[in-house]
């Protein structure tokens, strides 16, 4: 119950900019309101479609089935250069190390599955990753990007084929 509660706060959040955008008035979000899980593409890879800017990541979707998930991440910002890190979130929030003398999470101590790097203005990149169950942070590591707030979480929970 206590984690329900927790991904539905977050998914109230994020959904605060699309409830404004549709302009519905409401920001009530109910579990069932959460986006239906990812369709396998044709290579049996789930795809997931990544914004980043300076400074946030916006993901399509908030869970995604596990096994093969390929994400696909455009750098919307108009001149600086992103990456982004799949990393395994640790504890109850991000609960990443970080460094905040050089202003980056310490990379030698956290999961990172994968990442697609030096993704430049205007440009997109791709990664395919197998990924077990679990909840993972997308977040971008260049000198004081992520505490400036490009990180989010996805859930990859089981798949039900
Ligand atoms: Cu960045």
């Amino acid at each position: 119950m206590k984690r329900m509660l927790r991904v539905a706060g977050l998914v109230s959040l994020l959904s605060l900019g699309a409830v404004a955008a549709t302009g519905c008035g409401t920001a009530r979000v109910s579990a069932n309101s959460l986006q239906p899980l990812r369709q396998a593409t044709v290579d049996g890879a789930s795809q997931v479609n990544v914004t980043i800017k300076s400074y946030d990541v916006t993901p399509d979707t908030l869970s995604v089935p596990a096994g093969k998930v390929s994400f696909h991440v455009t750098n919307a910002d108009p001149s600086i250069t992103h990456e982004m890190l799949v990393v395994h979130a640790q504890g109850d929030s991000f609960g990443l190390p970080y460094d905040f003398a050089i202003s980056r999470v310490i990379e030698n101590q956290i999961d990172k599955p994968g990442e697609v790097p030096d993704i430049q203005a205007g440009t997109s990149g791709d990664v395919t990753l197998d990924l077990p169950p679990g909840r993972y942070v997308l977040m971008c590591n260049l000198v004081a990007h992520f505490q400036a707030g490009m990180h989010t979480l996805i859930d990859v929970v089981p798949s039900t084929k």
